[in-house]
């Protein structure tokens, strides 16, 4: 396969099909958004997990990544303790709130279960005599029970990288009717190359011409027109993952000048448990006045022209979250908890900041 095209987003939603659950998926969060909004909550739209690239229509073999989905599903929990409706879109398989705690084989559940009884038929399941683990559980379902209760988490699958888009945009469109009380945190693992439709074999691709060439397309850049069409003043956090160290921060800024979000999370591969760092722009201070001129001088003189945003020269912050790498035995602190914490923060201090909604 050969040449490779330039999608924007535009002529890929015009080009590639929409996934047959799309509009029974956006009635589930129109409601819930609706929901929220009388309940005067907030909602962040958590994204979680990876994306596939499949290669065939009947598809055998894709493209895949090593997102387990930990940053969002145990995000996502943080969130709804700090008080925050949760949309959880991820990625099928991947880890979810509150199950994560039991699923995928690092804590498997039935470990945790007893058989009550004598052997005798009449058995029933009850909860191991371990009382730090009944503690734990304990723990988990008392939040999984509230939040249930309340109704504050709604929950979306994706699996190509395809769906993934689609469902973005859309549920970008329906939470940006709470404008600066909506926050879209970006964590899903997303692949940068696909192949379009009209490009894919129908057929499982066959081995018998020896070495398999395949040339990808470049996903559009989404954050783009997710920032100046879809979401309405909504606070967009989107995540950069490097292997290499001195990438995180200038990747960072770049995307920053580029799209015009609120923050980006850098981390590394490695590390990413235990360090990330948030990039932030700044607008440049303005320059003090000359000695002797004060502000109402410097009102007599002829203004200067005004600056257009982009040409506004910009400055960035940047600070680190650090946990330590090795907890000490029982130590469960996890970095989410820092960077929804320092998150919450800075949605209120920018929701205060910014001008009223018209
Ligand atoms: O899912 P996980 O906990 O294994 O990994 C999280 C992560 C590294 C995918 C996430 O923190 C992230 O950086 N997401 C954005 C990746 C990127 O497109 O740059």
């Amino acid at each position: 396969m050969d040449q490779s095209t330039s999608f924007s987003a535009e002529s890929y939603f015009a080009t590639q099909p929409a996934p047959p659950t799309l509009a029974q998926d956006i009635e589930g969060v129109k409601e819930f958004v609706a929901r929220q909004a009388a309940n005067n909550r907030r909602v962040v739209l958590v994204t979680s997990g990876g994306t596939t690239v499949p290669l065939e229509l009947n598809v055998v073999r894709f493209l895949d990544n090593f997102s387990a989905g930990t940053r969002g599903a145990t995000s996502a929990e943080y969130f709804l303790k700090a008080g925050y409706a949760v949309i959880f879109m991820h990625r099928q398989f991947s880890l979810q709130p509150f199950s994560r705690h039991y699923s995928h084989s690092t804590n498997p559940f039935l470990d945790f279960l007893a058989i009550d009884g004598d052997g005798a038929d009449t058995e029933e399941v009850g909860i191991t005599p371990d009382k730090r683990a009944d503690a734990e559980l304990f723990g988990v379902l008392k939040e999984y029970k509230r939040v249930q209760a309340l109704g504050a988490l709604h929950t979306l699958e994706f699996v190509t990288v395809n769906d993934y888009l689609w469902l973005l945009r859309a549920v970008s469109q329906e939470l940006s009717v709470l404008r600066r009380r909506a926050m879209y945190y970006l964590a899903a693992a997303v692949s940068d190359f696909f192949l379009p439709r009209q490009k894919m074999s129908e057929h499982k691709i066959q081995s018998g011409k020896g070495s398999l060439h395949i040339e990808m397309d470049q996903v559009p850049k989404v954050l783009k027109p997710m920032v100046e069409e879809w979401t309405r003043d909504g606070y967009i956090v989107s995540f950069k993952l490097e292997t290499d160290d001195g990438l995180l921060i200038p990747k960072a800024r770049a995307a920053l000048e580029r799209y015009g979000h609120q923050v980006v999370i850098g981390n590394e591969l490695h590390t990413r448990k235990y360090q990330v760092v948030f990039v932030e722009r700044k607008r440049k201070p303005l320059p003090p006045l000359p000695p002797g001129v004060d502000d109402d001088e410097a009102g007599d003189a002829p203004a200067p022209p005004p600056k257009s945003p982009q040409l506004e020269s910009m400055t960035f912050a940047e600070s680190w979250i650090r946990i330590p790498a090795t907890p000490a035995v029982g130590n469960v602190k996890e970095i989410e908890e820092d960077i929804i914490a320092e998150l919450v923060r800075r949605h209120d201090a920018w929701i205060e900041s910014t001008p009223a909604e018209i």
